[in-house]
């Protein structure tokens, strides 16, 4: 007899057309004339995810083959997106499939557009995480990611009345035929209970933890295309479930709706991604979160290992590197430990050995209230046993440290893994610090100060952990997927080598001079424009002017990336409309877009004043061509795909020294756009990339922010600056506010109070003069575009492809796999 075989999957339009059609009516029961997009999106979602699954398992031979050393990025959030046209885009099968799409009478744009969002975080740590994974795959690197499958991601914004409404993002609602469900690798992680000593049949001692509440991890699979290399990555999702549904015990004794109840709360751990970008909401079930991802994460890789190896792991820190992305899953320091320890029979040395040449930590923020802090009562009550472990490693680390600095109480407390007070707190960037190889910051700027500032006396002990490592965007998505025709004028001019080696567009800085190129790149960007327009017009009814400036800033809203600055240059340039100065005016549509933090008071008060200020200006028929506000809802990555396109002017405008890195700002750059920007994360090195002359430089310096803090009187700035008067007196008199007395009082307490953090006032002026220099520019189409150009041809160095590769020189030491194509 003939064993049976797999055979390799066509990938031409027509099988492609028939194993669609079987899908949609033999998997889905569809009638394939009657079929919805949606049903249609989904069977071809299971068509290519046949595909992407014949490279995941070539992989994973390859990996298993070639052995070596393996990464591991855990993180509490994955900003996917969508997954179908990213499929198309590194599979290289949009024309095939397309066309077997045409053979059934579908149009490919509308099953794009009926994919929810994958929307697994905030912003910009989430999103970078899945650019990251883009990169290690494309890059052929071993590196697997882990995160938490929420039920429901980011939340939908609604607009009423110009106010946010979340609504719940229920994204799993039809299914998500990417994912591949993996029961035979769930795990079991402990919660509450007590930690005791036993001792061992030689009389040993050890610690164990018990009576605990344990919940069920379950594994979904998520493939992660590498760009046209036949590489698939895994992104691992946990979704908790009860271990037991009905506790029969209990059932039996009556207590039916308390047994459904214990199976409700194990599976709360994964319902639902927290909203905060910038806070800790120090809340249980984050912390539930937390442990969850680490211990089902560390398991499943300890699992895989003594199933080769037994319990030898002499070799284990050789051959693993986990990068945490900032402080959220930093319990996983301690709960290696405890892996270690008590699970495979380790000695303290050994364990710690491992644990801290395994562990690396990327910081994301400095903002003191994002950085993680965890009062002990609460720790010690959910996981006491990992309490336990994390108050024996500070003991071991303040002896070193008493050694090093004899008498030095006030450091001793300073670095300490608990902060004392009336509510003892565990600061988690202490312990992720103390427990790794590696530190690093996200952008020059961002490092400096994490040594100079948050971490100094860390610093000074350890110097050579500290490293940075600028962030990137994948060139892929943002460039490739989301500007196909400037990605076509591109490739016809310096070939296609740029899609994987982006540093390559530096070849494209000499067609800045060339006319009949830059007659093209501003075609394509016209065209890109309308879309936006037209995208626009759809969601808020505001027609934007096809030939003004498209001034945009879109992010999270928070106080620190000023949102409102740019609102108080808006009213400046209505104003000046209204004062008679309109033939001065060059004409600007300025869109804004971002969530607020639902507990977030003053970012949702920002919303609100946004939208009146864009109401009060669009319906003023003085404005006519000449400016339009708006402020898009739902903002998310599927949305910027559409607006990095498009934006002539991107508003980077935080107060310097305040945002980690940025990633928008690499978008936008990429995509042609000219920056507006402080000195402030990866906008200095952007500004350096492209030249200060191709860059609107405003605003004070870090260390000019931290000098004149103490003295800040926003009332001076008020008063020396007239316009800066008019705009205050404008808004303090009602004129955006008619119906809804008092309700931006809070904005303006903020603005004019001398303790105002982000001293906004203070770079008005600057700002107003830079943005006139914008405007002057915009009539000069020739220098326009050919700065347009040069932003292009300096964009390469920020690839997310360059900052994993420097991840892996400095930080993982990975092997490649030797690609190739299954046969
Ligand atoms: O590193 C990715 C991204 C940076 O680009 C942003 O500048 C930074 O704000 C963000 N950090 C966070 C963490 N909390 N806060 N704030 O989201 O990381």
């Amino acid at each position: 007899e003939r064993p049976c075989r797999l055979e390799p999957l066509g990938t031409d339009a027509d099988t492609l057309c028939r194993d669609l059609l079987r899908y949609l009516e033999l998997g889905l029961g569809q009638d394939a004339g009657q079929a919805s997009p949606l049903a249609v999106y989904t069977a071809l979602g299971l068509t290519l995810r046949d595909r992407l699954a014949q490279n995941w398992k070539h992989t994973s031979e390859l990996r298993r083959q070639q052995g070596g050393k393996r990464a591991f990025y855990l993180s509490l959030e994955f900003l996917l997106g969508r997954a179908l046209g990213n499929t198309l885009l590194n599979l290289g099968l949009e024309e095939e499939t397309r066309e077997a799409l045409h053979r059934q009478r579908r149009d490919l744009p509308e099953l794009l557009d009926v994919e929810p969002d994958a929307g697994l975080g905030n912003g910009g740590l989430g999103r970078l995480a899945a650019c990251f994974l883009d990169s290690c795959a494309t890059l052929a690197l071993p590196v697997t990611g882990y995160g938490i499958r929420y039920a429901y991601g980011m939340f939908r914004q609604e607009i009423h009345a110009g106010e946010q409404r979340e609504e719940p993002d229920h994204w799993l609602k039809h299914g998500y035929p990417w994912e591949l469900k993996r029961p035979e690798r769930v795990r079991r992680v402990q919660f509450g209970g007590r930690s005791e000593s036993y001792r061992d049949g030689q009389g040993r001692e050890h610690r164990r933890w018990v009576d605990t509440r344990d919940v069920l991890a379950v594994p979904y699979d998520i493939p992660i295309p590498g760009y046209r290399n036949g590489i698939v990555n895994t992104l691992r999702l946990w979704r908790a479930a009860a271990t037991d549904i009905f506790d029969l015990g209990e059932f039996n004794a009556g207590a039916y709706p308390e047994a459904v109840a214990a199976k409700n709360e194990a599976e709360h751990i994964s319902m639902v991604l927290y909203p905060n970008d910038s806070s800790e909401n120090g809340k249980e079930l984050r912390l539930r979160q937390q442990y969850f991802l680490a211990s089902a994460s560390l398991q499943d890789v300890l699992a895989d290992w003594t199933a080769e190896r037994g319990e030898d792991f002499r070799d284990f820190a050789e051959r693993h590197s986990f990068q945490l992305n900032d402080t959220h899953p930093s319990v996983a320091v301690a709960e290696l430990m405890r892996l270690l320890l008590d699970e495979h029979g380790l000695g303290w040395d050994e364990a710690w050995s491992i644990t801290s040449r395994t562990m690396a930590y990327t910081n994301h923020t400095l903002l003191p209230e994002a950085l993680e802090k965890w009062p002990v009562r609460l720790f010690g009550h959910l996981l006491p046993r990992v309490l336990e472990i994390i108050y024996e490693i500070n003991a071991r680390f303040l002896r070193q440290v008493a050694q090093r600095a004899p008498g030095d109480t006030a450091l001793l407390q300073r670095l300490s893994l608990i902060e004392e007070g009336p509510e003892p707190m565990i600061r988690m960037a202490h312990l992720a610090v103390v427990g790794s190889f590696s530190v690093n910051g996200v952008a020059a700027l961002h490092t400096q100060l994490l040594k100079e500032e948050l971490f100094r006396d860390f610093y000074r002990l350890w110097p050579e952990r500290f490293n940075n490592k600028t962030n990137g965007v994948t060139p892929r998505r943002w460039l490739l997927w989301a500007n196909p025709e400037l990605s076509q004028l591109i490739s016809q001019r310096i070939g296609e080598g740029w899609r994987e080696d982006l540093a390559q567009l530096s070849a494209l800085a000499p067609a800045a001079d060339d006319p009949q190129f830059r007659a093209h790149w501003a075609e394509v960007r016209r065209n890109n424009k309308a879309r936006l327009a037209a995208l626009v017009r759809a969601q808020t009814g505001v027609e934007l002017i096809p030939e003004a400036i498209f001034d945009v800033q879109v992010k999270r809203i928070h106080e620190y990336k000023r949102q409102l600055l740019n609102a108080l240059h808006v009213i400046h340039l209505y104003d000046r409309i209204k004062r008679g100065e309109a033939s001065q005016i060059t004409p600007r549509n300025v869109l804004f877009a971002g969530k607020a933090a639902p507990g977030y008071f003053m970012a949702k008060r920002i919303i609100k004043f946004i939208n009146n200020v864009a109401a009060a200006i669009n319906d003023d028929p003085d404005t006519e061509g000449l400016l339009r506000v708006c402020f898009l809802p739902d903002y998310r990555v599927s949305v910027m795909e559409r607006i990095c396109a498009a934006t002539d002017l991107s508003e980077q405008i935080s107060t310097a020294g305040k945002e980690a890195s940025g990633t928008g700002n690499m978008k936008f750059m990429m995509n042609g756009a000219l920056t507006i920007g402080t000195l402030d994360g990866a906008n200095i090195e952007i500004r350096e990339a492209v030249g200060p002359e191709n860059f609107f430089l405003f605003g004070l310096r870090a260390e000019e922010v931290a000098r004149l803090r103490p003295q800040y009187d926003p009332r001076q700035a008020v008063a020396a600056d007239e316009d800066l008067e008019r705009v205050m007196d404008l808004i303090q008199s009602g004129y955006f506010n008619p119906f809804e007395p008092g309700i931006f009082d809070p904005i303006l307490h903020a603005l004019l109070a001398p303790q105002d953090p982000w001293m906004v006032l203070a770079d008005f002026s600057s700002y107003k003069h830079r943005q006139s220099d914008v405007a002057a520019l915009w009539h000069d189409q020739t220098e326009w575009q050919r700065q347009s150009v040069l932003n292009t041809a300096a964009s390469g160095r920020f690839s997310s492809d360059r900052s994993i590769a420097e991840y892996n020189r400095d930080i993982w030491n990975l092997q490649p796999l030797v690609a190739s194509v299954p046969g």
